[in-house]
């Protein structure tokens, strides 16, 4: 047994703990956390400017959990639920970053995780990660969509739990971080910009804005406004998209699972989906990092990206800057974390040739 050792800070109790009230819980659940959640909210001066009008841009950087994704939220009550009732082992198809938390959670209750990937298709920061926590890899021939098909036949045996978001338990936890936005703020801001890619997460934040609009911990809630990649845009075409391509491996998805619930906070929120390209991901990637010194996965650079496109007034957005009111909070979450996938940065960036070890050779290098 772990030590029972009181926990002051709210990001070492985790999720579980800090929003305990608002997740149904039995009191005798093993929690399995690793100190996920509380994650910063940063303003961004540079996006506030951008916005203008006396708009403020945060950002919520989720690439701060323990597995570097918002994974973490969902899946610390997953697995605890998993445990709870005795399920040996946990199972998840992924674009990689479901199966990197799910490996970590399961490695840390001390049951198995196996998982089922698209071949050659995840980031190598995101297999990295998986082989580290001792998951069983499963290679397939196909994508994403077919691995979760199989996911979902395999989890009809008695020992296993599945872990994607297929279950209400991983919603339920990702909630969180729309409690934590408005615990922050003091209300809900006016729009919340996120990646749009399995449509899990928007549905959790939209949930999470619910309840606390219900319990009235906030006047609001916000326009829910996801973004996906051009190349594998089924929400946005309101079609399922056979062979989804974007760089964006995060999101590279054609038959997102929860669906049905994202176009619903799509519509009850007011609020938008838009696609961005790949060159907008990358660019965005590239600006949060070096202007805001905030570095994300390409699939986490998609809001920034559509927020870019929004305000540009000779784009057509689906969302139109004057829908923004002035004055108001947007808040953008940035769901991964930049060192997930870092052969897409290391590809464009130039050599770097050896000099000789020599101070004015090095000041000439430079050229200040
Ligand atoms: C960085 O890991 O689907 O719309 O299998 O890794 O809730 O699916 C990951 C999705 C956004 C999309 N940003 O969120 C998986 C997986 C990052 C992601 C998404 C994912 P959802």
């Amino acid at each position: 047994m772990l030590p029972s050792l009181p926990m002051r800070s709210a990001r070492s109790r985790g999720v579980i703990e800090r929003y305990r009230a608002f997740l149904s819980l039995s009191e005798t659940m093993p929690v399995i956390s690793l100190g996920e959640g509380s994650t910063p909210l940063l303003h961004s001066p540079r996006l506030s400017d951008i916005v203008g009008r006396g708009c403020e841009v945060y950002i919520k950087y989720e690439g701060l959990n323990p597995t570097c994704s918002f994974k973490d939220r969902g899946m610390t009550l997953a697995v605890s639920k998993a445990v709870e009732r005795g399920a040996g082992i946990v199972v998840c198809a992924s674009t990689g970053n479901t199966s990197a938390s799910a490996a970590a959670y399961a490695a840390r209750a001390g049951i198995r995780c196996a998982v089922v990937l698209p071949a050659g298709k995840i980031a190598s920061g995101k297999m990295v990660q998986a082989i580290a926590y001792g998951a069983t890899i499963v290679a397939i021939n196909g994508n994403f969509d077919d691995a979760l098909r199989i996911v979902r036949e395999l989890g009809g045996r008695e020992d296993f739990a599945i872990v994607n978001s297929i279950n209400p338990d991983r919603i339920a936890g990702q909630k969180t971080a729309a409690f934590e936005v408005v615990d922050e703020l003091g209300d809900a801001p006016a729009a919340h910009l996120l990646t749009l890619g399995n449509a899990g997460n928007i549905s959790a934040y939209w949930a999470g804005y619910s309840e606390y609009h219900t319990a009235e911990k906030c006047s609001r809630r916000p326009a829910m406004l996801g973004f996906q990649a051009a190349g594998a845009a089924p929400v946005f075409h309101g079609r399922v998209i056979e062979n989804p391509e974007t760089v964006a491996s995060a999101i590279r998805i054609g038959n997102p699972a929860s669906w049905e619930t994202a176009v619903a906070a799509l519509r009850d929120s007011d609020g938008a989906v838009d696609v961005v390209t790949d060159q907008e991901m990358l660019s965005a990637q590239r600006w949060l990092a070096a202007k805001e010194g905030i570095f994300v996965e390409p699939a986490s650079a998609a809001p920034i990206a559509g927020l870019f496109k929004i305000c540009d007034a000779t784009r057509a957005s689906r969302y139109r800057r004057d829908q923004i009111q002035d004055g108001t909070a947007l808040v953008c979450t940035v769901t991964g974390h930049g060192l997930k996938d870092p052969d897409i940065v290391l590809q464009e960036a130039a050599a770097i040739t050896p000099i000789p070890a020599d101070t004015d050779e090095v000041l000439r290098a430079l050229s200040f």
